[in-house]
């Protein structure tokens, strides 16, 4: 394929209701989309890095730049046998996953229509319907926090994640284990915690958790592994792995027992396959993480998760659950049972709603 042009575009979509971490607060998302124009086909894909610099170093304005200034410029007029090419040619720009995630993705766009195969079978998927579950954000109050979880699990999510950080850990968990004992539950603490919480930690195993996210540094492998050696509950790493090696290390040295592989965070389908396959042959299972994405980036989440390691529900969930209207056609819908098909048509699944794009665009860029 020989990719002609490649548009950059920011939108802005407010959220329906707004998503706190412990490392912050967001309630309009300012999301980078990329269009790739190739062989008279057009790809679509999504940036996800967030809006400021916490969850990772990446936000909008670091992925316009190392695009436009470097991956585009690189990927224009040549031609690719495969999209994964590309891997190599980006290795110069040390990181920056997200930035080379967007362009890499958008290719498998294109590379699924010429193929006139799904997206998720041409990535290896084999998965017809993916489980879902729901991140549920930090609250102003544990009753509100109650209802959103009895909420979540009445529309059939498979399982509830809820965020934590100190002083909204183990208070919070007590009560959702009291209404809820039988349920799928976990908590992610974005690396708001150090090896000097472990006895805090340690509390956590009373709850039965499916696992605790990243609750160490967000660059941090050793320390996991000091931690995972005294509690119970099972590490998951989030922030900490970024290509196949980090999951093997981490592997390697206990630091986790699962891992979640975010697309952008591994710079796109050929690192995350990368990361599912450590994973698989090692016995470790992985799950789908979301970034608050739009439909166009949710789409390449359902493509991915379709991949045969992707045995616990994801972050994946209805558009209505972010957005009044999202960008694509159909928006993604979760069935009662708290799944999501997986698209059987060529190329992505999910149209992207150009009107409503164009209405939403804040910038744009076209470079050829
Ligand atoms: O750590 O998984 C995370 C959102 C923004 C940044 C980091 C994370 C999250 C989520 C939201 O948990 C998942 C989603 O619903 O998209
Ligand atoms: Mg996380």
């Amino acid at each position: 394929m020989k990719v002609n042009r490649i548009e950059l575009r920011q939108i802005q979509l407010p959220l329906l209701s707004p998503f706190e971490t412990s490392f912050g607060k967001t309630t309009t998302r300012r999301i980078v989309l990329l269009r790739a124009d190739a062989d008279g086909m057009t790809g679509w894909s999504e940036v996800t890095a967030g809006e400021s610099p916490f969850y990772n170093y990446e936000t909008p304005e670091t992925a316009w730049h190392i695009l436009r200034d470097f991956l585009i410029p690189w990927t224009l007029g040549k031609e690719w046998a495969s999209p994964s090419d590309l891997v190599a040619v980006f290795r110069p720009v040390r990181g920056h996953n997200m930035a080379k995630a967007a362009l890499e993705n958008a290719l498998w766009d294109i590379f699924a229509q010429q193929k006139k195969l799904p997206l998720a079978k041409l990535v290896g998927g084999i998965l017809d319907e993916i489980p879902c579950g729901v991140s549920i954000g930090i609250k102003q109050s544990v009753p509100e926090l109650l209802e959103s979880v009895g909420r979540e699990l009445a529309a059939g999510y498979q399982r509830i994640k809820v965020k934590v950080k100190p002083g909204w850990d183990v208070n919070v968990l007590d009560a959702i284990r009291a209404k809820f004992p039988g349920i799928l539950l976990m908590a992610d603490a974005n690396s708001a915690y150090t090896l000097a919480d472990t006895a805090h930690l340690k509390e956590f195993d009373r709850f039965n958790l499916m696992m605790v996210e990243q609750p160490l540094g967000w660059d941090d492998l050793l320390d996991h592994a000091k931690l995972q050696k005294e509690i119970a509950t099972p590490v998951c790493l989030d922030e900490s792995i970024h290509t196949a090696d980090d999951a093997r290390k981490a592997i390697e040295i206990g630091a986790c027992k699962i891992i979640n592989i975010k697309l952008g965070r591994v710079g796109g389908f050929t690192g995350a396959k990368a990361v599912h396959d450590v994973c698989r042959a090692r016995h470790v299972p992985v799950w789908c993480g979301g970034m608050l994405e739009s439909g166009i980036g949710r789409a390449h989440n359902i493509a991915m998760s379709a991949l045969p390691g992707f045995t616990l529900p994801g972050d994946v969930s209805a558009s209505k659950r972010y957005w009044s209207e999202d960008i694509i056609d159909p928006e993604v819908t979760v069935s009662a049972q708290g799944t999501i098909r997986v698209p059987q048509s060529v190329g992505l699944g999910y149209a992207p709603n150009l009107q409503r794009i164009e209405k939403l665009t804040v910038r744009k860029e076209s470079i050829e």
